[in-house]
């Protein structure tokens, strides 16, 4: 193999940053960022009914501030569906999960504001100057000081998702100032997928670069399903609770409470949900705004809102309790993912008055949120036309404090039902250039059904591109050097090194062995694509070979003139054919 898993020390031994270390043939290495978790380490054995070790385990219980307790009393039977089960009693994990046996934790009673409980956010954490093992973590994955993390995420310029309660997670940070993050959804809904399928997912997701991935699971399992994902993600797991809370009132949005949502809340933060989207900006007064739209609300989670909010003809819950919603969230550091419910889906309402309307209230809420010591992100759209994406951001940061931004794509047109990912992966490439911090991604299967294995590849490797683009594009430290290093590659004729450069490497050399499958044509001068006397690369190269490197503009146009005719007539001499028959 042409690359493997290696880590970068920090200041302690138990601080060690995976990377991914790609060997090149000419003896140099590239060493890539890395969100594939331990499953890509050959030293370490993992198996999913165990999980993965714990490995923030023992920074959070370093600090001090945290307490176990009794959860909630689930029994398999109920599996967190269909009842606001009573609280107490005795934890029964192992009834769901196989692995390890598991109390959860919480902010110590008592030693937060108030004798309140404690705040144990790594935004509380960074408002007092500390740098914490999690902090010093994505520094040296994201090659900056900790000292930088920690005042990006006390300006609550970006959020570090870390749940008490999952610790098995390798921190990574999301925020305008870092590399721009991909989001993959996962879940399963009443009929299809089962709960292998669904880690499967995640960890395929992840392979191929995810940094986070939100499971969306409604119908049956979805208190199982989620732990077996939680306990073996390497990465931050969000989570719409909204979805289960509406399984327990057996869909029926009206009888939604805020008890109920509560409690659902609750049960999630025990098991070590790292962020949640909560659709909090939908107002009572807004959901008229949408009635002349030509698409509605497509969000579940802001029709869902909507419909409690005109049934009860009462402001959204969740926007009046959103203060005891903090001081929830705050005590196991979860993170806010403001949802936006009201985004537009479609072209023709992109931009308008309900959208807008709804990112002034997350900008109020994002400031309430911050003031209580949580972890705050904001979600935004949808489907926004080229031309109106950047008012987006700009508004959002201006309103949202620079909060860090989260877009599902936008899709930048509707007319390409399964390609979405690519209409969408053109707008997340733009907004993400202007600031937006985490993509989430859309895959072909967008609109029509639910993604398999090869959808969730295929969306996570479009988006990985459009991050990257924005990186690029914003000038981020050392992101070129990745470009340079395949670019190289390419120029030189180094196949395998083009091929374990790629983000893809699989089907790149796929592709290449479709046309051109002999072993020696990986060492070729030439690819399929031009044939062996017409690739502009080895025209170039001869030039520089005949006349020496341009690279410094020493060429005349006179000698690069003449590299061109010496090359042309050597294309007429061969038939002026651009395909010539192999030789194997
Ligand atoms: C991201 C930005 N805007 C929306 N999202 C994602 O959409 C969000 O993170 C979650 O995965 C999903 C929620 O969809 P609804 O409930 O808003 O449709
Ligand atoms: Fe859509």
């Amino acid at each position: 193999m042409g690359w493997h898993k290696g880590y970068v020390d920090g200041s302690r031994p138990d601080i060690r940053v995976p990377v991914r270390r790609v060997h090149l043939t000419n003896g140099h290495d590239v060493t890539l960022y890395d969100t594939s978790g331990p499953y890509t380490d050959p030293q370490i054995d993992t198996d999913v009914r165990r999980g993965l070790a714990p490995l923030r385990q023992n920074w959070i219980i370093e600090r001090g501030d945290t307490e176990e307790y009794t959860g909630r009393e689930l029994r398999p039977e109920d599996d967190g569906l269909k009842h606001t089960s009573p609280r107490g009693g005795l934890r029964n994990l192992d009834a769901v999960f196989p692995g390890r046996p598991r109390q959860p934790r919480r902010g110590r009673e008592g030693a937060g504001p108030e004798g309140k409980r404690a705040s144990v956010s790594q935004l509380a954490y960074a408002k007092r100057g500390e740098i914490t093992p999690e902090m010093e973590y994505v520094a040296v994955r994201e090659k900056c000081s900790p000292g930088f993390v920690r005042d990006e995420i006390a300006a609550g310029r970006a959020v570090l998702p870390a749940n008490v309660n999952h610790p098995e997670i390798e921190p990574m940070i999301i925020g305008k100032n870092f590399l721009v993050k991909v989001n993959a959804n996962i879940g399963n809904s009443a009929v299809t997928s089962s709960i292998e399928e669904e880690v499967e997912k995640m960890t395929w997701a992840t392979r191929w670069g995810a940094d986070t991935v939100m499971d969306l699971s409604t119908g049956r399992n979805i208190h199982t399903t989620r732990e077996w994902v939680l306990r073996n993600s390497p990465v931050p797991i969000g989570t719409v609770p909204l979805y289960q809370a509406l399984e327990k009132v057996d869909g029926k949005a009206e009888e939604l409470s805020w008890e109920v949502y509560k409690d659902t809340v609750i049960e999630q933060c025990e098991q070590g949900v790292d962020y949640m989207t909560v659709h909090a900006g939908v107002l009572l007064r807004y959901v008229p705004l949408t009635a002349r739209r030509k698409t509605g609300i497509v969000s579940r989670g802001g029709s869902i809102m909507a419909a409690w909010c005109l049934a009860h003809h009462q402001e959204s819950f969740l926007y009046t309790h959103f203060a005891e919603l903090c001081d929830i969230l705050r005590t196991y550091d979860v993170t806010f993912s403001l949802g936006d419910g009201l985004r537009p889906g479609s072209i023709a309402d992109a931009n308008d008055e309900a959208q807008m309307a709804e990112l002034d209230t997350l900008g109020e809420l994002n400031r309430v949120a911050k003031a209580h010591d949580v972890q705050t992100m904001i979600e935004g759209p949808g489907h926004v036309p080229m031309h109106k994406i950047k008012e987006n951001v700009d508004r959002q940061q201006e309103v949202c404090e620079e909060a860090p931004f989260y877009t599902l794509g936008p899709l930048t047109t509707d007319i390409a039902p399964a390609y979405d990912h690519i209409t969408s992966g053109i707008g997340a490439a733009m907004i993400g250039w202007w600031g937006t911090a985490m993509l989430c991604y859309v895959t072909p299967k967008e609109h029509l059904g639910l993604p398999d294995r090869d959808d969730v590849k295929t969306g996570v490797i479009t988006y990985k591109i459009a991050a990257h683009a924005a990186d690029l594009a914003k000038g981020h430290p050392g992101a070129q050097d990745w470009d340079d290093a395949l670019s190289d590659a390419r120029f030189e004729f180094r196949w395998e090194d083009q091929f374990n450069l790629a983000l893809d490497p699989d089907t790149a050399r796929s592709f290449h062995d479709a046309t051109l499958p002999a072993e020696p044509a990986k060492t070729a001068h030439f690819c399929s694509m031009c044939g062996p006397k017409f690739c502009s690369m080895k025209i170039s190269r001869s030039i520089t070979e005949q006349f020496g490197s341009d690279q410094d503009g020493t060429l005349s146009e006179e000698e690069v003139r003449a590299g061109m005719l010496a090359k042309s007539e050597e294309f007429a001499a061969a038939g002026n054919k651009v395909y010539l028959p192999m030789a194997d």
